[in-house]
């Protein structure tokens, strides 16, 4: 299909200094010229990890601030990351959501705020817990966590690739559990679906990039890629090892 294959490494609060993490930055290979590859690495190593990054990576921040600037300590705003070249932001995380209590009208106060930045792009998460899984609620979830985290988002800015959707079933981050391949093209359909339902233009649903998040390994990679709304992936523990991560790109 048309949508260029995105792998992104979420590195969450790892690795624990600042010579962990240029040793982990440099074990990376270039990114392929048909694929983006970009990280997630922790905001305190970003002015050292845009000057060593390997050719072709992109680098982005774990979540950023829905203040564009202020008296508001301790936030970070979307022009600060854009001003450095940073070119995206990781929103809506499950472990934002969970254990930081972002809502999904935080997450998208944070998502607007960005898009105001023209260099900004936003990996968008979305995703059911267990309970939410085994009661049959995955549809409903996602396409509500859609909805609201895109409320107020132009067709224009989707069709030109500014929002990315990772859909993080949050049973399967960091478990070891995996959905199947058809579980998650399956979810990736409600998306899109959720998507043709909110923009009359079907270039949205057709060109917006759909990730799948959650225990991605290098010998899951392919068989996720191969199911026909699976763009890419956000990779989190299997990133933090330079060869893993490198096998996921090369088998994506
Ligand atoms: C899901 C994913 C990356 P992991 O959180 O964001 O993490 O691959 O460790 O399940």
């Amino acid at each position: 299909d048309a949508r260029r294959p995105i792998l992104a490494g979420n590195w969450k609060l790892n690795p624990k200094s600042r010579d962990e993490a240029l040793a982990l930055l440099n074990g990376l290979s270039p990114s392929p010229s048909d694929v983006d590859v970009l990280i997630f690495p922790p905001l305190p190593y970003l002015g050292d990890v845009l000057k060593a990054l390997p050719a072709g990576v992109q680098v982005g921040a774990q979540t950023c601030s829905n203040y564009e600037e202020g008296a508001f300590t301790g936030e970070v705003a979307p022009s600060m990351l854009a001003s450095m070249n940073v070119g995206y932001v990781l929103l809506g995380h499950s472990e934002r959501r969970t254990l930081f209590g972002e809502t999904d009208s935080d997450i998208n106060a944070r998502v607007l705020t960005c898009l105001k930045e023209p260099n900004l792009k936003v990996v968008l998460c979305v995703g059911e817990t267990l309970d939410e899984y085994e009661a049959g609620l995955l549809n409903s979830i996602v396409d509500t966590q859609t909805r609201k985290g895109l409320s107020g988002v132009s067709a224009q800015d989707l069709i030109n690739g500014r929002v990315v959707i990772a859909y993080e079933p949050v049973w399967a981050i960091g478990t070891g559990l995996t959905a199947t391949p058809e579980q998650a093209q399956n979810a990736h359909t409600v998306i899109r679906n959720t998507l043709a339902a909110m923009y009359p233009s079907t270039a949205v649903a057709e060109s917006v990039r759909i990730q799948y998040g959650g225990s991605v390994k290098p010998e899951s990679i392919a068989d996720l890629m191969s199911q026909p709304d699976i763009d890419g992936a956000l990779v989190g523990g299997a990133s933090l090892d330079a060869a893993s991560f490198n096998a996921i790109v090369g088998g994506a």
